[in-house]
Protein backbone atom coordinates (compact mmCIF):
# COMPACT_ATOMS: atom_id res chain seq x y z
CA UNK A 1 0.00 0.00 0.00
CA UNK A 2 2.49 2.35 0.96
CA UNK A 3 4.72 1.77 -2.02
CA UNK A 4 1.39 2.30 -4.29
CA UNK A 5 1.23 5.57 -2.54
CA UNK A 6 4.81 6.25 -3.55
CA UNK A 7 4.23 5.39 -7.27
CA UNK A 8 0.87 5.99 -8.27
CA UNK A 9 -0.12 9.16 -6.01
CA UNK A 10 3.23 10.49 -5.21
CA UNK A 11 4.67 10.28 -8.77
CA UNK A 12 7.44 8.32 -8.15
CA UNK A 13 9.12 5.85 -10.83
CA UNK A 14 10.18 3.44 -8.48
CA UNK A 15 9.61 2.40 -4.59
CA UNK A 16 11.21 -0.71 -2.80
CA UNK A 17 11.73 -1.55 0.50
CA UNK A 18 15.18 -2.31 2.23
CA UNK A 19 15.51 -3.79 5.58
CA UNK A 20 17.47 -0.99 7.94
CA UNK A 21 20.46 -3.44 8.93
CA UNK A 22 23.83 -2.98 8.71
CA UNK A 23 25.33 -2.63 5.03
CA UNK A 24 28.24 -5.31 4.13
CA UNK A 25 29.19 -2.60 1.94
CA UNK A 26 30.22 -0.43 4.82
CA UNK A 27 33.82 -2.07 4.27
CA UNK A 28 34.30 -0.97 0.77
CA UNK A 29 33.12 2.70 2.24
CA UNK A 30 36.31 2.48 4.42
CA UNK A 31 38.73 1.21 2.59
CA UNK A 32 37.73 4.17 0.03
CA UNK A 33 38.20 6.75 2.35
CA UNK A 34 41.23 5.15 3.61
CA UNK A 35 42.82 5.52 0.47
CA UNK A 36 41.88 9.15 -0.11
CA UNK A 37 39.54 8.36 -3.08
CA UNK A 38 37.35 10.90 -1.54
CA UNK A 39 39.54 13.51 -2.25
CA UNK A 40 38.17 17.04 -0.55
CA UNK A 41 34.62 15.76 0.57
CA UNK A 42 35.74 15.50 4.29
CA UNK A 43 31.87 15.21 5.13
CA UNK A 44 32.77 11.78 3.83
CA UNK A 45 35.11 10.41 6.33
CA UNK A 46 33.43 12.28 9.22
CA UNK A 47 29.94 10.26 8.56
CA UNK A 48 31.59 7.29 7.40
CA UNK A 49 30.03 5.13 10.09
CA UNK A 50 26.56 6.40 10.51
CA UNK A 51 26.48 6.18 6.59
CA UNK A 52 26.38 2.60 6.36
CA UNK A 53 23.70 2.00 9.11
CA UNK A 54 20.30 2.93 9.21
CA UNK A 55 19.93 2.48 12.73
CA UNK A 56 22.56 5.08 13.49
CA UNK A 57 20.55 7.36 10.96
CA UNK A 58 17.32 7.05 12.51
CA UNK A 59 17.20 5.46 16.09
CA UNK A 60 15.21 2.13 16.06
CA UNK A 61 15.13 1.82 12.34
CA UNK A 62 13.74 -1.43 10.58
CA UNK A 63 12.85 -0.48 7.38
CA UNK A 64 13.95 1.83 4.47
CA UNK A 65 11.20 2.64 1.96
CA UNK A 66 13.51 3.45 -1.26
CA UNK A 67 12.53 5.81 -4.11
CA UNK A 68 13.46 7.45 -7.22
CA UNK A 69 12.60 9.73 -10.21
CA UNK A 70 14.14 9.68 -14.05
CA UNK A 71 15.52 11.91 -15.64
CA UNK A 72 15.63 10.44 -18.65
CA UNK A 73 15.29 12.28 -21.82
CA UNK A 74 15.11 9.65 -24.38
CA UNK A 75 15.51 9.82 -27.22
CA UNK A 76 18.37 12.76 -27.04
CA UNK A 77 21.59 11.79 -28.44
CA UNK A 78 24.26 11.31 -26.10
CA UNK A 79 26.22 14.06 -25.53
CA UNK A 80 30.21 12.46 -25.60
CA UNK A 81 31.76 15.47 -27.55
CA UNK A 82 30.46 18.95 -27.45
CA UNK A 83 29.67 20.83 -30.41
CA UNK A 84 31.29 24.40 -31.62
CA UNK A 85 31.47 26.35 -28.58
CA UNK A 86 28.73 24.53 -26.49
CA UNK A 87 29.34 24.47 -22.75
CA UNK A 88 28.27 21.05 -21.62
CA UNK A 89 26.26 20.93 -17.82
CA UNK A 90 24.88 17.75 -16.66
CA UNK A 91 22.00 16.39 -17.52
CA UNK A 92 20.75 16.38 -14.10
CA UNK A 93 21.33 19.84 -13.52
CA UNK A 94 19.59 21.49 -16.20
CA UNK A 95 16.09 21.04 -14.24
CA UNK A 96 14.90 21.97 -11.01
CA UNK A 97 16.58 21.23 -7.99
CA UNK A 98 15.81 17.31 -6.85
CA UNK A 99 16.53 17.32 -3.50
CA UNK A 100 13.40 19.93 -3.02
CA UNK A 101 11.05 18.09 -5.07
CA UNK A 102 12.17 14.39 -3.54
CA UNK A 103 12.00 16.10 -0.19
CA UNK A 104 8.78 17.35 -0.64
CA UNK A 105 7.51 14.06 -2.04
CA UNK A 106 9.03 11.95 0.93
CA UNK A 107 7.25 14.29 3.84
CA UNK A 108 4.12 13.23 2.41
CA UNK A 109 4.85 9.75 2.30
CA UNK A 110 5.60 10.14 5.79
CA UNK A 111 2.32 11.85 6.70
CA UNK A 112 0.53 8.97 4.69
CA UNK A 113 2.35 6.23 6.91
CA UNK A 114 1.36 8.18 9.98
CA UNK A 115 -2.39 8.28 8.73
CA UNK A 116 -2.23 4.17 8.72
CA UNK A 117 0.09 4.04 12.09
CA UNK A 118 -0.13 6.91 14.24
CA UNK A 119 2.81 5.68 16.66
CA UNK A 120 5.21 5.46 13.81
CA UNK A 121 9.06 7.17 13.76
CA UNK A 122 10.44 8.28 10.14
CA UNK A 123 12.61 10.49 8.78
CA UNK A 124 13.61 10.96 5.13
CA UNK A 125 16.98 11.05 3.18
CA UNK A 126 18.27 13.01 -0.38
CA UNK A 127 21.93 13.39 -1.18
CA UNK A 128 23.56 14.94 1.55
CA UNK A 129 22.17 12.70 4.50
CA UNK A 130 24.47 10.61 5.40
CA UNK A 131 22.87 6.98 3.81
CA UNK A 132 24.93 4.70 1.29
CA UNK A 133 21.84 5.65 -0.85
CA UNK A 134 23.04 3.14 -4.05
CA UNK A 135 23.39 0.25 -1.78
CA UNK A 136 20.31 0.74 0.18
CA UNK A 137 18.36 1.02 -3.15
CA UNK A 138 19.68 -1.89 -4.66
CA UNK A 139 19.12 -3.67 -1.25
CA UNK A 140 15.32 -2.50 -1.86
CA UNK A 141 15.24 -4.17 -5.56
CA UNK A 142 15.31 -0.76 -7.32
CA UNK A 143 18.60 -2.21 -9.24
CA UNK A 144 22.22 -2.79 -9.07
CA UNK A 145 25.24 -0.71 -8.64
CA UNK A 146 26.65 -0.94 -12.07
CA UNK A 147 30.95 -1.12 -13.05
CA UNK A 148 30.24 2.91 -13.38
CA UNK A 149 29.18 3.03 -9.56
CA UNK A 150 25.46 4.30 -10.52
CA UNK A 151 22.73 1.86 -9.49
CA UNK A 152 20.80 1.27 -12.68
CA UNK A 153 17.51 -0.37 -13.01
CA UNK A 154 16.96 -2.19 -16.08
CA UNK A 155 13.16 -0.57 -17.40
CA UNK A 156 14.95 2.94 -16.53
CA UNK A 157 18.43 2.84 -17.11
CA UNK A 158 20.90 5.06 -14.57
CA UNK A 159 19.83 8.38 -15.03
CA UNK A 160 17.63 8.32 -11.75
CA UNK A 161 17.49 10.86 -8.69
CA UNK A 162 17.31 8.73 -5.03
CA UNK A 163 15.58 9.43 -1.97
CA UNK A 164 14.21 7.44 1.21
CA UNK A 165 11.80 7.38 3.50
CA UNK A 166 13.72 5.49 7.13
CA UNK A 167 11.15 4.36 9.66
CA UNK A 168 11.14 1.80 12.95
CA UNK A 169 7.91 0.17 11.38
CA UNK A 170 9.18 -3.57 9.88
CA UNK A 171 7.63 -3.66 6.56
CA UNK A 172 8.17 -6.77 4.10
CA UNK A 173 11.29 -5.87 2.12
CA UNK A 174 11.59 -6.51 -1.65
CA UNK A 175 14.17 -9.17 -3.33
CA UNK A 176 17.19 -7.63 -4.32
CA UNK A 177 18.21 -7.58 -8.20
CA UNK A 178 21.43 -9.15 -9.65
CA UNK A 179 24.45 -7.29 -11.60
CA UNK A 180 23.36 -7.18 -15.34
CA UNK A 181 26.45 -5.50 -16.26
CA UNK A 182 28.28 -8.60 -17.36
CA UNK A 183 31.26 -8.58 -19.95
CA UNK A 184 30.53 -4.99 -20.70
CA UNK A 185 33.44 -2.31 -19.79
CA UNK A 186 31.85 1.10 -21.98
CA UNK A 187 32.40 3.38 -18.59
CA UNK A 188 35.39 2.11 -17.88
CA UNK A 189 36.98 2.93 -21.01
CA UNK A 190 35.16 6.02 -21.90
CA UNK A 191 36.20 8.23 -18.80
CA UNK A 192 38.32 10.86 -20.10
CA UNK A 193 40.63 11.02 -16.48
CA UNK A 194 40.40 7.12 -15.71
CA UNK A 195 38.53 8.02 -12.45
CA UNK A 196 37.47 4.32 -12.86
CA UNK A 197 40.09 2.36 -12.67
CA UNK A 198 38.67 -0.86 -11.95
CA UNK A 199 34.74 -1.53 -12.17
CA UNK A 200 32.86 0.21 -9.16
CA UNK A 201 35.74 2.16 -7.79
CA UNK A 202 35.30 5.45 -8.27
CA UNK A 203 38.36 7.86 -8.00
CA UNK A 204 36.69 11.12 -6.95
CA UNK A 205 40.22 12.53 -7.45
CA UNK A 206 40.24 12.71 -11.14
CA UNK A 207 36.51 12.72 -11.54
CA UNK A 208 35.07 15.55 -13.80
CA UNK A 209 31.95 15.62 -11.50
CA UNK A 210 33.92 16.07 -8.60
CA UNK A 211 36.52 18.06 -9.91
CA UNK A 212 34.10 20.77 -11.44
CA UNK A 213 31.01 20.20 -8.68
CA UNK A 214 32.88 19.94 -5.35
CA UNK A 215 36.54 20.74 -5.81
CA UNK A 216 37.13 24.27 -3.50
CA UNK A 217 41.17 25.29 -5.28
CA UNK A 218 42.66 25.15 -9.13
CA UNK A 219 42.24 21.85 -10.64
CA UNK A 220 46.19 20.15 -11.48
CA UNK A 221 47.01 20.94 -14.82
CA UNK A 222 47.05 17.69 -16.10
CA UNK A 223 43.15 17.66 -15.59
CA UNK A 224 42.53 20.62 -17.57
CA UNK A 225 42.44 19.24 -21.08
CA UNK A 226 40.21 16.16 -19.89
CA UNK A 227 37.69 18.29 -18.21
CA UNK A 228 36.56 19.34 -21.82
CA UNK A 229 33.53 21.53 -22.03
CA UNK A 230 32.42 20.37 -18.98
CA UNK A 231 31.16 23.61 -16.84
CA UNK A 232 29.25 21.36 -14.34
CA UNK A 233 29.48 17.54 -13.80
CA UNK A 234 29.69 14.90 -16.32
CA UNK A 235 27.62 11.96 -17.99
CA UNK A 236 30.09 9.97 -19.81
CA UNK A 237 30.06 6.94 -17.87
CA UNK A 238 26.19 6.96 -18.18
CA UNK A 239 25.98 7.80 -21.55
CA UNK A 240 27.93 5.16 -23.12
CA UNK A 241 25.96 2.46 -20.83
CA UNK A 242 23.65 0.52 -22.92
CA UNK A 243 21.39 0.71 -20.33
CA UNK A 244 20.51 3.75 -21.01
CA UNK A 245 21.06 3.65 -24.33
CA UNK A 246 17.79 1.69 -24.64
CA UNK A 247 15.79 3.09 -21.42
CA UNK A 248 12.71 4.75 -23.08
CA UNK A 249 11.34 7.12 -20.56
CA UNK A 250 11.13 10.72 -19.94
CA UNK A 251 11.36 13.25 -17.46
CA UNK A 252 8.43 13.91 -15.49
CA UNK A 253 7.61 17.46 -14.00
CA UNK A 254 8.89 19.19 -12.23
CA UNK A 255 12.33 17.51 -13.69
CA UNK A 256 11.21 17.98 -17.06
CA UNK A 257 14.45 20.14 -18.65
CA UNK A 258 15.09 23.71 -18.93
CA UNK A 259 15.96 23.64 -22.85
CA UNK A 260 18.35 26.59 -22.48
CA UNK A 261 20.72 25.05 -19.68
CA UNK A 262 21.42 22.30 -22.02
CA UNK A 263 22.70 24.71 -24.84
CA UNK A 264 24.68 27.33 -22.81
CA UNK A 265 27.27 28.93 -25.39
CA UNK A 266 31.11 30.25 -24.08
CA UNK A 267 30.33 33.44 -25.50
CA UNK A 268 26.59 34.26 -23.20
CA UNK A 269 28.69 32.69 -19.92
CA UNK A 270 31.91 34.73 -20.47
CA UNK A 271 29.42 38.15 -20.12
CA UNK A 272 27.41 36.81 -17.20
CA UNK A 273 27.93 39.45 -13.95
CA UNK A 274 27.45 37.53 -10.66
CA UNK A 275 23.73 38.40 -10.99
CA UNK A 276 22.83 37.35 -14.19
CA UNK A 277 24.41 34.14 -13.42
CA UNK A 278 22.66 33.65 -9.87
CA UNK A 279 19.61 34.44 -11.91
CA UNK A 280 20.25 31.99 -14.71
CA UNK A 281 21.02 28.88 -12.31
CA UNK A 282 17.61 29.86 -9.94
CA UNK A 283 16.22 26.78 -8.74
CA UNK A 284 18.55 24.13 -10.24
CA UNK A 285 21.42 22.45 -8.79
CA UNK A 286 23.83 24.54 -10.41
CA UNK A 287 23.26 26.93 -7.77
CA UNK A 288 25.91 24.89 -5.75
CA UNK A 289 28.67 26.41 -8.46
CA UNK A 290 29.61 29.90 -6.33
CA UNK A 291 30.42 32.63 -9.27
CA UNK A 292 34.24 31.90 -8.09
CA UNK A 293 33.76 28.49 -8.63
CA UNK A 294 31.63 29.11 -12.08
CA UNK A 295 34.83 31.30 -13.49
CA UNK A 296 37.39 28.96 -12.85
CA UNK A 297 35.48 25.96 -14.59
CA UNK A 298 34.89 28.46 -17.74
CA UNK A 299 38.32 29.03 -17.69
CA UNK A 300 39.30 25.93 -18.45
CA UNK A 301 36.73 24.97 -20.87
CA UNK A 302 37.57 28.52 -22.57
CA UNK A 303 41.18 27.13 -23.42
CA UNK A 304 39.90 23.70 -23.98
CA UNK A 305 37.07 24.98 -26.83
CA UNK A 306 39.78 27.15 -28.20
CA UNK A 307 42.71 24.48 -28.67
CA UNK A 308 40.16 22.36 -30.01
CA UNK A 309 39.85 25.49 -32.59
CA UNK A 310 43.11 25.52 -33.56
CA UNK A 311 43.71 22.29 -34.03
C1 LIG B 1 29.90 11.59 -2.85
C2 LIG B 1 28.98 11.53 -4.03
C3 LIG B 1 29.51 11.80 -5.30
C4 LIG B 1 31.01 11.93 -5.54
C5 LIG B 1 31.63 10.50 -5.53
C6 LIG B 1 30.86 9.50 -6.43
C7 LIG B 1 30.92 8.07 -5.95
N1 LIG B 1 30.88 7.14 -6.89
O1 LIG B 1 30.92 7.80 -4.76
C8 LIG B 1 31.04 12.65 -6.90
C9 LIG B 1 31.10 14.15 -6.68
C10 LIG B 1 32.17 12.24 -7.83
C11 LIG B 1 29.66 12.28 -7.45
C12 LIG B 1 29.38 12.24 -8.80
C13 LIG B 1 28.11 11.94 -9.31
N2 LIG B 1 26.99 11.78 -8.61
CO1 LIG B 1 26.94 11.66 -6.66
N3 LIG B 1 26.74 11.32 -4.83
C14 LIG B 1 27.61 11.24 -3.86
C15 LIG B 1 26.90 10.84 -2.54
C16 LIG B 1 26.70 12.11 -1.71
C17 LIG B 1 27.63 9.76 -1.73
C18 LIG B 1 28.09 8.55 -2.57
C19 LIG B 1 28.92 7.59 -1.76
O2 LIG B 1 28.49 7.10 -0.73
N4 LIG B 1 30.15 7.32 -2.20
C20 LIG B 1 31.04 6.46 -1.50
C21 LIG B 1 31.63 5.45 -2.45
C22 LIG B 1 32.55 4.50 -1.73
O3 LIG B 1 30.54 4.74 -2.98
P1 LIG B 1 30.65 3.87 -4.32
O4 LIG B 1 31.75 4.38 -5.16
O5 LIG B 1 29.28 3.79 -4.92
O6 LIG B 1 31.02 2.45 -3.74
C23 LIG B 1 30.05 1.67 -3.07
C24 LIG B 1 29.56 0.50 -3.91
O7 LIG B 1 29.85 0.66 -5.30
C25 LIG B 1 30.23 -0.68 -3.31
N5 LIG B 1 31.45 -1.11 -4.00
C26 LIG B 1 32.52 -0.38 -4.20
N6 LIG B 1 33.45 -1.08 -4.78
C27 LIG B 1 32.96 -2.31 -4.98
C28 LIG B 1 33.56 -3.41 -5.57
C29 LIG B 1 32.85 -4.57 -5.64
C30 LIG B 1 33.49 -5.73 -6.25
C31 LIG B 1 31.51 -4.60 -5.13
C32 LIG B 1 30.72 -5.83 -5.23
C33 LIG B 1 30.93 -3.47 -4.53
C34 LIG B 1 31.69 -2.33 -4.47
O8 LIG B 1 30.60 -0.34 -1.99
C35 LIG B 1 30.78 1.06 -1.89
C36 LIG B 1 30.31 1.58 -0.56
O9 LIG B 1 28.94 1.47 -0.44
C37 LIG B 1 25.55 10.26 -3.10
C38 LIG B 1 24.34 10.48 -2.20
C39 LIG B 1 24.32 9.49 -1.03
N7 LIG B 1 24.03 9.99 0.15
O10 LIG B 1 24.58 8.32 -1.21
C40 LIG B 1 25.38 10.99 -4.46
C41 LIG B 1 24.81 10.16 -5.63
C42 LIG B 1 25.52 8.85 -5.64
N8 LIG B 1 25.22 10.92 -6.80
C43 LIG B 1 24.38 10.90 -7.77
C44 LIG B 1 24.60 11.46 -9.06
C45 LIG B 1 23.38 11.70 -9.93
C46 LIG B 1 25.91 11.79 -9.46
C47 LIG B 1 26.38 12.13 -10.89
C48 LIG B 1 25.65 11.37 -11.99
C49 LIG B 1 26.25 13.67 -11.11
C50 LIG B 1 26.83 14.16 -12.42
N9 LIG B 1 26.16 13.98 -13.55
O11 LIG B 1 27.90 14.73 -12.44
C51 LIG B 1 27.88 11.75 -10.80
C52 LIG B 1 28.10 10.26 -11.16
C53 LIG B 1 29.53 9.84 -11.06
C54 LIG B 1 29.65 8.34 -10.81
N10 LIG B 1 30.08 7.60 -11.82
O12 LIG B 1 29.37 7.91 -9.70
C55 LIG B 1 23.15 10.07 -7.43
C56 LIG B 1 23.30 8.71 -8.13
C57 LIG B 1 22.03 8.10 -8.67
C58 LIG B 1 22.33 6.76 -9.30
N11 LIG B 1 21.55 6.39 -10.30
O13 LIG B 1 23.21 6.06 -8.92
C59 LIG B 1 23.26 10.02 -5.83
C60 LIG B 1 22.72 8.74 -5.22
C61 LIG B 1 22.48 11.24 -5.30
C62 LIG B 1 20.96 11.04 -5.33
N12 LIG B 1 20.28 11.24 -4.21
O14 LIG B 1 20.37 10.72 -6.32
N13 LIG B 1 28.81 11.95 -6.45
S1 LIG C 1 31.54 11.09 -14.17
FE1 LIG C 1 32.95 11.45 -15.92
S2 LIG C 1 34.99 11.68 -15.01
FE2 LIG C 1 33.64 10.82 -13.42
S3 LIG C 1 33.93 8.60 -13.59
FE3 LIG C 1 32.22 9.09 -14.93
S4 LIG C 1 33.14 9.46 -16.96
FE4 LIG C 1 34.78 9.53 -15.45
S1 LIG D 1 28.58 0.80 -19.31
FE1 LIG D 1 28.55 -1.43 -19.17
S2 LIG D 1 29.89 -1.91 -17.42
FE2 LIG D 1 29.40 0.27 -17.30
S3 LIG D 1 27.64 0.36 -15.92
FE3 LIG D 1 26.81 0.23 -18.01
S4 LIG D 1 26.51 -1.97 -18.40
FE4 LIG D 1 27.81 -1.77 -16.59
Amino acid sequence: MLKAYALEVLGFDLAGIAAATPLESTTRLREWVGHGFHAGMGYMAETLEVRGDPSRFLPGARSVVCVAMSYHDAPEEPELAPRGDRVVVARYARRSDYHKVIKRRLVRLGRFLRTLVPAVTWRIGVDEHPLLERDLAERAGLGWIGKNTCLINRRLGSELLLGELVTDLTLPPDPAEGDHCGSCTSCLDACPTRALPIPRLLDARRCISYLTIEHRSELGEDLHRPVGAHLFGCDICQAVCPWNVRARCRAADPLRPRPHLGALRLDTLDRLEIASWDSLVAGTPLRRLSFARFRRNLGIVADNLRQKDEA
